[in-house]
């Protein structure tokens, strides 16, 4: 009767481990809009109803992670991609335009998705002559 109990016993804990792994994971995902080098940090607002099968616009805005203030966004590219299908969308109707007086945004128009579903944003820039790249999740309704 003991052994089984400490069998029962040595399950449990070994359960509770696994039970563990998925929040130890999230902790390990990178952070929503980090660059995968840290050069940049980016934030994605839609400023039209974000929808498939029609054009949108969106804007970007870059911070650096010593805080500094961002004098230079280049060599953006905004490519969004179907990881669940494998394909991307149409690109290059895009238009990029830095908004007026501000250094650290940028204005994407003519951003089109061909269907809605779960898409990836892969996005490089160099941020103060930093190259990097981040990916940002969008649901596409
Ligand atoms: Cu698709």
């Amino acid at each position: 009767m003991k052994p089984r109990i400490l069998l029962l016993l040595a399950l449990a804990i070994v359960l509770q481990a696994c039970g563990g792994t998925p929040k130890k994971a999230a902790v390990a995902a990178a952070e929503p809009g980090l660059a995968k080098d840290g050069h940049f940090r980016v934030s994605l607002t839609w400023l039209t109803e974000l929808k498939a099968e029609t054009y949108l616009q969106a804007k970007l805005r870059f911070s650096v992670p010593s805080g500094a203030a961002v004098t230079e966004v280049k060599d953006l590219k905004f490519d969004p991609w179907m990881p669940s299908m494998g394909h991307g969308t149409v690109t290059d109707e895009q238009t990029l335009t830095l908004e007026a007086g501000q250094a650290d945004t940028i204005l994407v128009d003519r951003v089109y998705f061909i269907m809605g579903g779960a898409w990836d944003v892969r996005l490089d820039a160099t941020v103060n002559g930093q190259a990097d790249s981040a990916t940002l999740s969008v649901e596409v309704p």
